[in-house]
């Protein structure tokens, strides 16, 4: 089997950390690293969860620490949702893992040059490091295969009414990924809202019953009792999993490609992904925007990955 080569760009992050655990054990997928960027939390403490998911599940993937703070606008977090750590709820063993030395922007760099096939992108966070590495060395673009990204909606906002989180932390950064040419799966919010991890679920996640399965339940009761306070929902969305799901199974959901712009000025709507979802304006379709999930194709595809864990 061919394996995608693809590097997984986080800001853990409960999701985040489900993603990882996921892209890392994927028979079809080379995970050559995890960069990690400011977002959900500030950068200490992502790459502090980066470390920790790494090092529980005993993964033999180097992690490198990238951006601190967007490349234009002023920063935010979500700690409303991920608690003040970025990974509120389990509690990791004492730490000795590192992060690698080299910067994880010229890590993109280094490994997309140097790919002979070509590279796929998987941000799930802010796109800060993406657009950074794009910025730094523009000739990568001809490397890099797709980008298959969490963030943006057709529909609602989470952030704001208008606006995604991802994106919305650093609208700048989207647009230059946007405006790049490069092929790119937008996994926005209506998608990802199909994917809530209803009690059901938990459950069943918690009767295969191995070391990752355990935290992996730990983090789905946090994070489904922070959005069932803040946004009144019964359970936590698995936004960023959905994006690596898609990498393992492209049956998983379906897409629809459209012209995606990225708005940067209005105080309303910074940070709206604004999809033409009708073609009304007749610009050139840069994205794969992501509809609807084959929710049972997805949790069976989760379920059977995080059995593979001891
Ligand atoms: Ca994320």
């Amino acid at each position: 089997m061919r394996r995608e080569k693809i590097i997984l760009d986080v800001d853990p992050g409960h999701d985040d950390a489900i993603a990882i655990l996921l892209a890392a054990r994927a028979d079809n997928l080379d995970l050559r690293g995890i960069t990690v960027v400011a977002g959900n939390q500030i950068l200490e403490k992502t790459l502090n969860n980066t470390l920790n998911i790494v090092n529980y599940a005993d993964l033999k993937v180097p992690v490198y620490k990238g951006m601190a703070k967007p490349l234009v606008r002023k920063q935010v977090t979500a700690g409303h949702i991920h608690g003040e750590s970025g990974l509120d709820g389990p509690d990791f063993p004492s730490l000795t893992l590192e992060a690698e030395k080299k910067h994880a922007v010229d890590f993109i760099i280094d490994e997309a040059l140097k790919a002979e096939e070509g590279i796929t992108l998987v941000p799930v966070g802010p796109l800060t490091n993406i657009a950074a590495a794009i910025l730094l060395k523009p000739e990568i673009k001809d490397k890099i295969n797709r980008i298959v990204m969490m963030g943006g909606a057709y529909g609602l906002g989470n952030r704001t009414p208008a606006a995604e989180f991802n994106i919305y932390a650093d609208a700048e950064a989207a647009d230059i990924i946007f405006k790049s040419g490069i092929d790119i799966t937008m996994v926005g919010l209506d998608l990802t809202f199909q994917a809530q991890a209803y009690p059901e679920i938990i459950d069943r996640i918690s009767k295969i019953g191995n070391k990752v399965t355990d935290l992996v339940v730990e983090l789905l009761e946090f994070f489904g009792s922070t959005y069932q306070d803040f946004y009144g929902l019964k359970a936590g969305p698995l936004h960023d999993v959905c994006a690596v799901a898609k990498l393992i199974d492209d049956d998983v959901f379906t897409t629809r490609k459209m012209h995606v712009d990225i708005e940067t000025d209005s105080s309303l709507t910074y940070g709206r992904t604004v999809c033409d979802y009708y073609d009304v304006t007749g610009k050139k379709k840069n994205a794969e925007v992501a509809l609807d999930l084959n929710k049972e194709k997805f949790w069976d595809l989760l379920c059977d990955i995080l059995g593979h864990y001891n």
